[in-house]
C-alpha cells in the first residue's frame, strides 16, 4: 500500500445524501444492493469521475438513475470502481450490486460469520468489503437498511438506528428494515443476523425519553449478560450527570460475538462486542474481567457522542474520538470505583504499553501525519496518551471550565466530522485560555523528561525548585519543541499534611498546579519553618518520565505520608523500580537482595495499613513487571537477569512479610457469596497478592493447592492456579489442577483462553516447547483472535524469559505463527508482531537474533500490508 498523508486531505468531489441497502443472506452467499443518492460538489470539474473504494469485491450490477450502465462508462476492479460521465449539477442515484461469501472472510473485516452469526465490522475500512463506497469518515449520510434471511437461521435481524418494519416472505424467509435518522460515516454501519438469545430492559433518559436496551448473545448465554446490562445503564446515567449527554435513539442494542478482532465497536445504536467484554459469571470470570466489561461497555456507549454524533474528519484525527472516549471511560471508572486505584491502573497501563511504544521504533505522535495501514494506528499512543492529553486540558482548565469547553464542542460540532484543532479551539473559546503549547503535544512523538531539582535554604526558610523539560528526537522525527506540562504538586510536612504554599513566586503556579511551558522554570517557596517533602506529578498530571533525584529517605517518607494517595503509590513504585533496575545492571551477588529492608518495610507498611483500601494495598504489593524494568534499563537488557532480580525481590518481600502475608491470606473471605463490587474485588486482590508472596517465600504449594480446591469463584481459582503453574510447574499439584481446570471448562472458549494464557506465561525457558505443544491442542484455533492472543500474543508480550530465550527459539516460534496468522487475519498478526518493538534495547546476542528474525520475515513474499508495515517500522 502507499503512504497516506495528513497534508493531502481534501474533501470528496461528490456529496453523498443517502444510502439505502438491501442485504440478502443465504448459506454461503450474501447479495448486497446499495442505492446511493449523490451530487457533484459545487465547483468540481464536470468531467471528474466518481471513484469508489472497494476491497476484494465482486460487482454484479450497476445502474445510473435506474438504467444499467454501459461497460465503457465504468471501470471495476476488486479494489475500486470508477464511473465517468455523471451529471454535473443535479442529484443522481447509483445502484450498486455486489456479492460476497461471508463464510470465507477470515479477516473479520466487512461482513463475516462467527459461529453461524452474520455480523459486520467496518472501522476503519471494512465497509468497502461490503460494497463500493466513499469509505472515509467525512462522508456522512442517512442509512436505511433492509435485511432478508431465512427465519430459522436468523430469527433476529439488526442494524443501526430504529426498527421500521418487519414482515414474512415466501420460502420461510423474512425481512427487517432499520432506519437511522442520524447522518453517519460508513465505518459506523453495522448489521447482525442470527439465532440469538437476548435480554432486554427499559431506560428512561433524564428528559423522559424511553429507550429499549437489548443485549444479544449466542444461544444459551444471555444469562451471562446481566452485569453488562447493569454497566450500560450506569454508563447512560453517568454521561447525563457528568457531561449532560443523553441517548438519542429509541433502541440501543449490543451483540456479543466470539470471533472479533478487538474489544468492541461503537456502531450507531448497534454496538458489536467481542463476547469476552459482555459475558460473565462468577464461576468463569475474574474481577479483572468484570472491570474490563464495565470499562468497554462504558467506552462504546460514550462513543455515541464522542465519535458518532461528532466524528473524525479523517483517520489522522482518530485520537479525537479515542483519546477523548478513553478519558471519559477512565473518569467513569474513577467515579464508579476508587479514583486513586483507577488512576494507578491507568498509569500502569500507560507505562506498560504506551511508554515502550513511544520510546521505540513504532513511536508516532498522538495525531500521526502519515500511515500506510490505518489499522496499525489503533495504538496505546492514540488511545492512552490521547486520553492523557485530554486529562491535561482538564488539569489546566479545572473541572468546571473543562466542562464549558466540552459543552461548546458538543454544541458547535454536533453532526460534524471534526479535527483536533476544532476540539482545542472550543476550550480556548469557552475559557480564553491559550492552549497552543498544549496543542503541540498532539504532533510530537516521544516521552518528555521532566527533571526536578531542589535547593533548600534553611536560614531563609526558602525552597527553590527547578524544572527542566527535554524531549529527544526519535525515529518519528516529529520535533522537540517545549510543551505545556501541568505539574500537580504539594509540599508535605512531617505530620503528613500539605503545607500552605501561599508565598510562592517564579514560574506560573495556580493552586496546586505548576504550569511548565518553557524549557526551564524555577519556583520559589518562602516562609517555610522546616524543609518539606516535595511531592510532584501528583495523579500523574502529565505523561512524562520524571527525573527527580530525591533522597531515599524523602521518598520513603512520602510513600508513607503523602496525602495524595496516588503519589504514595507512585513514589514507592519508582523507588522499587529504580532498585530493581540498578540490581539488573549490577553483578550477581547483588541479585540476592535487590531491595533494602527499608524499601521492603515501606511496601509492607502500605500492604498492612488497614486504614487504606484493600485494592490500594494490593497495588502497593505489585512489583514493576519485567518488561517495565527492561524499558527502564533501555539498553543491554538481559531478560534472564531481570527475571532473577524480580524473583529475588519477591522472595525478599515474601520472607520479611511472611507473617503479614499469612494473616492476609488466612483472613480472606471464603464464603460462597460473590459480589463483583470494587471493594470485594480489592480484598480478593490483596489476598491473592499475599498468596503469591507466601509461595515465593516458603516454596510450599499447600496454600495455593488448598485455595484452588476450595475456590468458589474464578478470581480465587485462577489466582491459585497461577501460583501453582508458575511456581511449581511439573509438580503433581500443578498438573492435576491444570487438568481439573481443563475438564471443568473445556466447553467454554473464554475460560480455555485463561488456560492457554497461564501456560504461555510459565516463567521458564521450556515455555517455548509448551506453547509449541499447545498450538496443536484441539481447543486451539488460528481463526479465533481470542485464542490466538491467549496463546501466541500472551507468550510474546508477557513471557519475557521464554520469548527472549537466548537461542532465539522464542522468536522463531512466534515468527512461524505470525506467517500462519497473517494468511488468515492480518490485523491480528500485525498486532502480535509489535511485541518485537523493543529489540534494540536487548543485549547483543538476543538483539541480533531478534533483528534477524524480523528481517527474515520481511523478506517473505505475500505478507499483508499490515504486517509488512509493522516489521518495516520496527527495523527503522
Ligand atoms: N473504535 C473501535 C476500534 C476499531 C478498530 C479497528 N481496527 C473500538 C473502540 O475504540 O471503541
Ligand atoms: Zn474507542
Amino acid at each position: 500500500g502507499q503512504t497516506i498523508k495528513l497534508e493531502d486531505y481534501r474533501a470528496t468531489d461528490f456529496v453523498l445524501h443517502s444510502v439505502a441497502m438491501t442485504i440478502r443472506l443465504f448459506e454461503g452467499r450474501a447479495d448486497i444492493h446499495t442505492t446511493l443518492e449523490l451530487e457533484r460538489r459545487k465547483g468540481v470539474d464536470a468531467a471528474a469521475p466518481l471513484v469508489l473504494d472497494g476491497d476484494e469485491l465482486t460487482l454484479t450490477g450497476l445502474a445510473l438513475n435506474g438504467t444499467p450502465l454501459e461497460g465503457e462508462r465504468y471501470d471495476a476492479s476488486p479494489q475500486r470502481l470508477e464511473i465517468t460521465g455523471l451529471p454535473s449539477d443535479e442529484r443522481f442515484t447509483l445502484d450498486i450490486e455486489t456479492t460476497l461469501v461471508p463464510e470465507n472472510n477470515t479477516k473479520l473485516m466487512g461482513l463475516y460469520r462467527s459461529n453461524g452469526i452474520w455480523c459486520t465490522q467496518c472501522e476503519a475500512e471494512g465497509f468497502r468489503r461490503i460494497t463500493y463506497f466513499l469509505d472515509r469518515p467525512d462522508v456522512l449520510a442517512r442509512y436505511e437498511v433492509r435485511i432478508e434471511a431465512d427465519r430459522s437461521a436468523a430469527p433476529v435481524l439488526l442494524s443501526n438506528g430504529n426498527p421500521a418494519e418487519t414482515a414474512v416472505l415466501p420460502d420461510n424467509r423474512h425481512f427487517a428494515v432499520w432506519d437511522d435518522p442520524f447522518d453517519k460515516p460508513s465505518y459506523l454501519f453495522a448489521m447482525v443476523a442470527g439465532d440469538l438469545d437476548s435480554i432486554h430492559e427499559q431506560f428512561t433518559t433524564a428528559s423522559g425519553k424511553p429507550v429499549s436496551l437489548g443485549i444479544y448473545t449466542e444461544r444459551g448465554r444471555a444469562t451471562q449478560a446481566g452485569y453488562a446490562m447493569d454497566a450500560l445503564k450506569r454508563s447512560m446515567v453517568w454521561d447525563e450527570r457528568r457531561f449532560g449527554r443523553e441517548y438519542d435513539l429509541d433502541v440501543f442494542n449490543i451483540v456479543a460475538i466470539a470471533d472479533f478482532n478487538m474489544g468492541a465497536m461503537e456502531n450507531k445504536g448497534l454496538n458489536v462486542f467481542n463476547h469476552k467484554y459482555v459475558l460473565l459469571d462468577p464461576e468463569t470470570a475474574t474481577d479483572v474481567d468484570y472491570a474490563g466489561v464495565e470499562t468497554v461497555i462504558a467506552h462504546e456507549y460514550f462513543h455515541n457522542w464522542t465519535g458518532n454524533r461528532i466524528t473524525c474528519r479523517d483517520w489522522f484525527q482518530l485520537c479525537l474520538k479515542e483519546g477523548l472516549t478513553v478519558y471519559r471511560d477512565q473518569e467513569f471508572s474513577a467515579d464508579e470505583r476508587s479514583a486513586t486505584v483507577q488512576r494507578i491502573s491507568s498509569v500502569r497501563r500507560l507505562k506498560a504499553h504506551q511508554f515502550p511504544e513511544d520510546q521505540g521504533p513504532l513511536q508516532h505522535p498522538v495525531r500521526p501525519t502519515e500511515y500506510r495501514e490505518i489499522n496499525n494506528f489503533y495504538t496505546a499512543t492514540v488511545y492512552d496518551k490521547g486520553a492523557e492529553l485530554v486529562r491535561m486540558i482538564e488539569t489546566i482548565l479545572g473541572r468546571d471550565r473543562f466542562r464549558r469547553g466540552m459543552d461548546l464542542y458538543f454544541d458547535r460540532h454536533d453532526g460534524d466530522a471534526a479535527t483536533v484543532e476544532d476540539f482545542i479551539a472550543c476550550f480556548e473559546a469557552a475559557t480564553g485560555e491559550d492552549l497552543s503549547r498544549l496543542a503541540l503535544w498532539y504532533g510530537q512523538a516521544g516521552t518528555p523528561t521532566v527533571t526536578v531539582t531542589e535547593d533548600y535554604d534553611a536560614a531563609a526558610g526558602r525552597l527553590t525548585v527547578g524544572f527542566k523539560q527535554t524531549l529527544r528526537q526519535g525515529t518519528a522525527g516529529t520535533g522537540t519543541a517545549p510543551v505545556h506540562i501541568p505539574i500537580r504538586f504539594g509540599l508535605v510536612g512531617p505530620n503528613g499534611q500539605d503545607i500552605d504554599t501561599a508565598s510562592v513566586h517564579g514560574a506560573n503556579v495556580a493552586g496546586d498546579v505548576i504550569h511548565l511551558t518553557e524549557p526551564e522554570a524555577r519556583v520559589v517557596f518562602e516562609n517555610l519553618s522546616e524543609r518539606p517533602y516535595l511531592s510532584v506529578l501528583r495523579d500523574f498530571s502529565a505523561p512524562v518520565a520524571l527525573d527527580h533525584p530525591q533522597s531515599e529517605a524523602d521518598r520513603l517518607a512520602l510513600a508513607r505520608l503523602d496525602p495524595n494517595l496516588f503519589n504514595r503509590w507512585r513514589i514507592l513504585n519508582d523507588l522499587v523500580g529504580a532498585a530493581l533496575t540498578t540490581a539488573s545492571r549490577a553483578p550477581s551477588p547483588e541479585i540476592q537482595a535487590p531491595l533494602t529492608p527499608e524499601i521492603i518495610d515501606a511496601i509492607l507498611g502500605s500492604a498492612g495499613d488497614e486504614s487504606l483500601e484493600a485494592a490500594f494495598r494490593a497495588q502497593a504489593l505489585a512489583l514493576p513487571g519485567e518488561a517495565e524494568i527492561a524499558r527502564m534499563l533501555a539498553e543491554n537488557v538481559d531478560p534472564d537477569t531481570v527475571h532473577a532480580v524480580v524473583e529475588a525481590a519477591r522472595r525478599g518481600v515474601g520472607k520479611r512479610g511472611a507473617a503479614l502475608f499469612a494473616r492476609l491470606h488466612a483472613d480472606r473471605e471464603t464464603g460462597s457469596q460473590f459480589s463483583p463490587d470494587a471493594e470485594s474485588a480489592g480484598s480478593r486482590a490483596l489476598a491473592s497478592a499475599a498468596l503469591g508472596y507466601l509461595a515465593a517465600a516458603t516454596g510450599d504449594f499447600g496454600p495455593a493447592a488448598d485455595q484452588y480446591a476450595a475456590a468458589g469463584n474464578m478470581t480465587d481459582r485462577l489466582a491459585a492456579l497461577t501460583v501453582l503453574v508458575h511456581r511449581f510447574p511439573d509438580t503433581p499439584a500443578s498438573t492435576s489442577a491444570l487438568d481439573d481446570f481443563y475438564a471443568r471448562f473445556k466447553h467454554d472458549g473464554l475460560v480455555i483462553d485463561k488456560w492457554f494464557a497461564i501456560q504461555a506465561t510459565i516463567p521458564s525457558p521450556g515455555a517455548v516447547e509448551i506453547v509449541a505443544g499447545l498450538a496443536s491442542h484441539a481447543m486451539f484455533s488460528l481463526k479465533n483472535p481470542n485464542r490466538v492472543r491467549a496463546l501466541v500474543g500472551t507468550f510474546a508480550a508477557a513471557n519475557q524469559l521464554a520469548f527472549h530465550r537466548a537461542d532465539g527459539a522464542g522468536y522463531r516460534w512466534v515468527a512461524e505463527r505470525l506467517v500462519e496468522i497473517d494468511r488468515l487475519n492480518p490485523q491480528v498478526s500485525a498486532r502480535i508482531a509489535t511485541t518485537f518493538r523493543s529489540w534494540r534495547s536487548l543485549e547483543p546476542v538476543r538483539r541480533d537474533k531478534a533483528s534477524a528474525t524480523l528481517r527474515q520475515l520481511l523478506e517473505l513474499k505475500d505478507l499483508s500490508t499490515d504486517l509488512r508495515d509493522i516489521l518495516g517500522r520496527s527495523l527503522r
